[in-house]
């Protein structure tokens, strides 16, 4: 048995309970009323269900300490190990109560314990406030890879930021987003450990100058003027149904007692105590800005406070293990999620030289063999490229290293590419036009020994495009890694009905081998199945009906399609051509009432960045168009749109399994993966999307007739735009779509405004910039074969079996096997626990 537990007794004695480890029902109770009384100060009887929750997670936590320490015992000591650290500035962590449950395998028997002791415990599930500290995809994602790390048994650590505030909760007034801070904290977090005794000190501001050495040797050194205390807190990331358990170790800033030397020297008492105020706002609050980059100096300083808070903690565990300084490459292989943790480049090479004393070269070795690189996406907006200034004042010693790491690389190109200066600025780590910045993609480049995209096309664009004087430069450092999801959390914990369903047919080992859904094919065509397979479904859909009926007051017809569209909002990913064949079909029902509609609900759910108005006024639109049709006589609730509010992990796993057909529509070439795709189709609904991201490859593993495919590809979108791309043709000569959009400037959606909407119509009409004009004909024609197919409910059910049959590639534990063979070169440690 793999679990801690009570064997050993001798049979025949009574059975003894473990309160800290038994993972029977009985056990589990006793640690339950254990936690009320000694954590909460209650007895059953007068606990409030935050108390229950707490103390179930109290009891939980007992249970997945034991491994996380006998884990990370076993590993640092070993020298053979090298360990895998995850750098993230975001982790979308999701509710982990029952994450952990079904890791531990104890998820009957918790609901069981809990139950009898009298309580609710979906209400107990239910009363987890999650940690969304994360925008979207990016931040799910370094989640599924902690989950399949420590499923996989490779030890790894994840850092990142333990933000106060996480991404806002997402209200809607009137239809329009309002957001309200997430205090996420505020009933207590029982899954973290504080751990102040392995805080660090990270430096800011300040100059650097020049001195010597006992031996006389030159040396430079970083004078800073202010000191901030990173204190981390830690969070089991329990694998599933094995041993091991790896965590994710989040920073919290904090000021240290005297900081501001200066200041106080000066008697500047006010501006000492502004600074400390300063220091503690590092970690206060998420960006929630995806995929823009916005030039904010707080932001540079959570980057640098992390990466360096992080680095000096390997440091400090490699060299208590007798490691060399030189050799921390053989002990931590540091992935880098995206260039949010770039700087860690020049922040290891600081350590290495200021600190550990090596030479130049050495340190360079040694840095360029611990890193890799993911990069997440080819919109230009988002490229990170700190102003020269801003940097200077904050890190004046790294931006040295900086020059310093730049100077000898240029010197390279130079060597390989004598002739060509334009390679030279491009590659260079400083852009100089006109202001002058530092490139962190270029930083991240240049200092990681492996660079990967996160799926086949958006790998080879980068190389085509955005990387490709690093290709020329290092054209072995390149990888495709395509990203993956864990199917634990989203079948196994949030889909049970199929989850039962698949192990009655095929066993219950394919969550960790998840190809072993192919042996569900057969299946596709068997009658019998497919009636269960429609009845776990319908099932879900009533569930999110519900919980639709009861936060939004909309009643929605299960048994009609739902339509479903969730990711953040934005323009690139075309929420407004859903909308406007949303718009086509209402038309359409309009001059022909009687006309044979399929009944469907179209459900969005995302939010928008604050700052983004376009994507807030697409909510509008959105709930505009809800408003008008849902009310609407001729309608007679054949379509129905909802817009939910507040997408979050918790809310996420409600809609993927009650999704018929997953709306897929970025612009070709525009979105590096989506991995919400991989959990529709896992799931059972079909993709109605275009030749982008990882969608390719879900339709390659699908197969052709079991996607829904439109739109142009991703060379063909480059072509259309330079050629004079004319979106007014296209609106002249399509009269359904002239009809659309002339319907929008109505002010029949907005009580007689004819402007509001205009910033949408207008930006379609004239540039058109994610071209959904040229792809609308064909997105309206696709969407009239998927209405056809759905009349066809045995068809419809056999494409949809197919689906999750086929979907094994899309678990993150094949992602993480190829890092670890590829790239990152580690292998499993099997901990046995007696
Ligand atoms: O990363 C996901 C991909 O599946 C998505 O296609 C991609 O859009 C997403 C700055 C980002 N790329 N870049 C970000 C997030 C926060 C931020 O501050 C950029 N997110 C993605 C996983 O690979």
């Amino acid at each position: 048995n793999f679990l801690i537990n009570n064997q050993g007794l001798e049979s025949g004695k009574m059975k003894m309970c473990n309160i800290r480890t038994g993972l029977d029902k009985a056990c589990l109770k006793e640690a339950i009323i254990d936690h009320l009384f000694y954590k909460q100060g209650c007895e059953p009887e007068g606990a409030s269900i935050n108390d229950v929750y707490l103390a179930v997670s109290y009891a939980l936590r007992d249970r997945l300490l034991h491994h996380g320490l006998k884990t990370f015992d076993a590993v640092l000591e070993d020298e053979d190990i090298r360990l895998v650290s995850y750098l993230s500035a975001e982790f979308l962590m999701g509710p982990q109560l029952g994450a952990n449950l079904i890791d531990l395998n104890i998820f009957d028997e918790m609901r069981q314990a809990v139950t009898e002791l009298g309580f609710d415990f979906k209400l107990v599930l239910e009363q987890e406030e999650e940690p969304g500290l994360g925008n979207g995809g990016l931040g799910r994602l370094a989640s599924c890879y902690m989950d399949s790390l420590a499923s996989l048994e490779i030890p790894a650590i994840g850092y990142g930021i333990r933000y106060e505030f996480g991404i806002f909760d997402q209200e809607i007034k009137d239809g329009w987003q309002v957001e309200i801070t997430d205090k996420w904290l505020r009933y207590g977090n029982p899954w973290e450990i504080a751990r102040p005794e392995s805080s660090v000190n990270v430096y800011f501001g300040g100059y650097t100058e020049q001195y010597s050495n006992e031996i006389g040797k030159v040396l430079r050194r970083w004078v800073p003027s202010y000191v901030v205390k990173g204190i981390p807190y830690d969070t089991s990331e329990m694998g599933y149904k094995v041993a091991s358990c790896n965590f994710l170790r989040l920073w919290k800033s904090e000021a240290i007692e005297s900081f501001d030397f200066s200041s106080f020297n000066h008697g500047d008492y006010y501006k000492a105590v502004m600074d400390k105020i300063e220091s503690e706002n590092i970690s206060k609050i998420l960006y929630p800005n995806d995929e823009l980059y916005v030039g904010k100096q707080l932001r540079l300083k959570q980057q640098y406070f992390f990466s360096s808070c992080s680095l000096q903690d390997m440091m400090r565990m490699h060299l208590e293990n007798q490691g060399k300084p030189q050799d921390f490459h053989k002990k931590w292989a540091i992935q880098l999620n995206d260039t949010h943790p770039a700087i860690s480049v020049a922040e290891l090479m600081r350590i290495l030289l200021d600190e550990c004393k090596l030479d130049w070269k050495t340190a360079w070795e040694t840095t360029q063999q611990t890193f890799s690189y993911t990069n997440h996406t080819l919109l230009p907006e988002a490229l990170e490229k700190w102003p020269l200034d801003l940097f200077k004042a904050l890190l004046p010693r790294l931006l040295e290293i900086i020059y310093e790491i730049n100077y000898r690389f240029l010197e390279e190109v130079k060597r390989r590419f004598p002739e060509d200066n334009n390679i030279l600025s491009r590659l260079s780590l400083i852009e100089e036009t006109g202001s002058s910045y530092v490139r962190m993609a270029n930083l991240a480049c240049v200092g990681s020994y492996a660079i990967n995209g996160v799926a086949s096309l958006h790998t080879e664009l980068l190389k085509k495009n955005i990387l490709n004087d690093w290709v020329s430069m290092y054209p072995d450092k390149f990888y495709n890694i395509t990203n993956g999801i864990t199917p634990r959390r989203f079948v196994v914990l949030s889909n049970p009905g199929l989850s039962k369903l698949i192990t009655k047919n095929i066993g219950d080992t394919w969550p960790q081998y998840l190809n072993e859904l192919k042996k569900l094919e057969p299946f596709a065509y068997d009658a019998n199945f497919k009636e269960q397979f429609r009845q776990v479904k319908i099932e879900n859909k009533r569930i999110l009906s519900s919980v639709i009926k009861d936060r939004i007051g909309i009643v929605v017809n299960p048994s009609s399609m739902f339509d479903v569209q969730v990711k953040r909002i934005h323009e690139y990913k075309r929420q407004h051509l859903n909308v406007l064949h949303i718009l086509t079909l209402y038309l359409r029902i309009k001059s022909n009432p009687d006309i044979e509609i399929q009944p469907r609900t179209f459900i969005f759910w995302g939010k928008a960045a604050p700052g983004y108005f376009m994507a807030k006024l697409l909510i509008k639109l959105i709930n505009s168009v809800g408003n008008l049709v849902n009310n609407d006589f001729d309608v007679r609730d054949r379509i129905k749109v909802v817009f939910f509010p507040d997408f979050n992990v918790k809310n996420a796993q409600l809609i993927y399994p009650a999704a018929d057909l997953s709306e897929q529509i970025s612009t070709s070439g525009k979105e590096a993966s989506g991995t919400g795709n991989m959990k529709f189709a896992l799931n059972g609904a079909l993709t109605i999307g275009t030749l982008d991201g990882a969608n390719i490859e879900i339709r390659e593993e699908v197969g052709y007739e079991n996607f829904f495919l439109f739109g142009l590809t991703a060379s063909q979108v480059i072509e259309v735009k330079q050629n004079n791309y004319d979106p007014r043709f296209i609106y002249e000569n399509n009269m359904e779509l002239n009809a659309v959009i002339k319907f929008i400037n109505s002010g029949i959606l907005s009580n007689g405004d004819r402007n509001l909407f205009k910033p949408i119509t207008d930006n379609l009409l004239y540039g058109d910039p994610y071209l959904l004009l040229a792809d609308y004909p064909l997105y309206i024609s696709c969407q009239d074969i998927v209405a056809e197919t759905w009349k066809d409910k045995d068809k419809w059910n056999t494409m949809a079996v197919l689906n999750v049959a086929r979907m094994g590639k899309f678990s993150s534990d094949r992602s993480i096997n190829d890092y670890c063979e590829n790239i990152w070169k580690v292998k499993p440690f099997k901990l046995k626990i007696e």
